[in-house]
């Protein structure tokens, strides 16, 4: 089994990475962020409550994502391994995901995290706001999101790394040049 945390600030990668990472591996790929999206999609009463604090770039709580985590790993009894996408945004996000993977004889073997500058974390988001037209990929809850990032997800690379499992990744390049750096971490962890 393997047991991915894709980490980094908004506009990092992470999603676009996670998409090959699972072509490549048949992991099974569990984005908070998709599977927000999809609630808000379905007009369901937790996505209303979301999408209000997503509009705003601030993290929906924590006993909400984590909640939802656990039910997709429940669904996935017969998964190869996991790519955690978006997960965890906390420190108490990454307690509760060790104590319920614990639980079920699980662990992390790995979290990469993709390292942008600001300026391109910026011009990557509001490319995709005037491609896609996603409401928070304007400028006011960029800057939001990256400084939410900065003062309560951060700190999640300090546990992995007291885990042993942190590696560091330069997510600056082409989409392909990325994808080689992290082949090459991943490969490291499962010979
Ligand atoms: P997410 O959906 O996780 O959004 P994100 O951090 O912006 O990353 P995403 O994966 O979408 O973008 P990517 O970097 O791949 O979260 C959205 C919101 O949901 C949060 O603000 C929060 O409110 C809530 N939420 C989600 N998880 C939560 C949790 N655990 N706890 C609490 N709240 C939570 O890519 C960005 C763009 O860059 C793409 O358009 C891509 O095409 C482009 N790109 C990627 N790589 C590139 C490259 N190398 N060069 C040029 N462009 C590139």
């Amino acid at each position: 089994m393997l047991n991915i945390v894709l980490f980094g600030p908004p506009g990092s990668g992470k999603g676009t990475q996670s998409g090959k990472i699972i072509k490549k591996y048949g992991l099974v790929h569990l984005s908070t962020g998709d599977i927000l999206r999809a609630e808000i999609a379905n007009k369901t009463r937790l996505g209303m409550e979301a999408k209000k604090l997503m509009d705003e770039g601030e993290l929906v709580p924590d006993e909400v994502v984590i909640g939802m985590i656990d039910k997709k790993i429940e669904e996935n009894p017969d998964a190869p391994g996991f790519i955690f996408d978006g997960f965890p945004r906390t420190k108490e996000q990454a307690y509760a995901l060790k104590k319920l993977l614990a639980g079920r004889d699980m662990k992390i073997h790995l979290m990469i995290s993709l390292e942008v500058d600001r300026q391109e974390l910026i011009q990557r988001l509001l490319k995709r706001g005037k491609d896609q037209g996603r409401s928070d990929d304007n400028l006011e809850t960029i800057e939001n999101r990256i400084s939410v990032y900065e003062k309560q997800t951060a700190p999640v690379m300090d546990f992995y790394a007291r885990e042993g499992v942190f590696r560091a990744v330069d997510g600056m390049g082409s989409i392909d040049e990325i994808f080689e750096r992290i082949v090459k971490v991943i490969e490291e962890v499962r010979t």
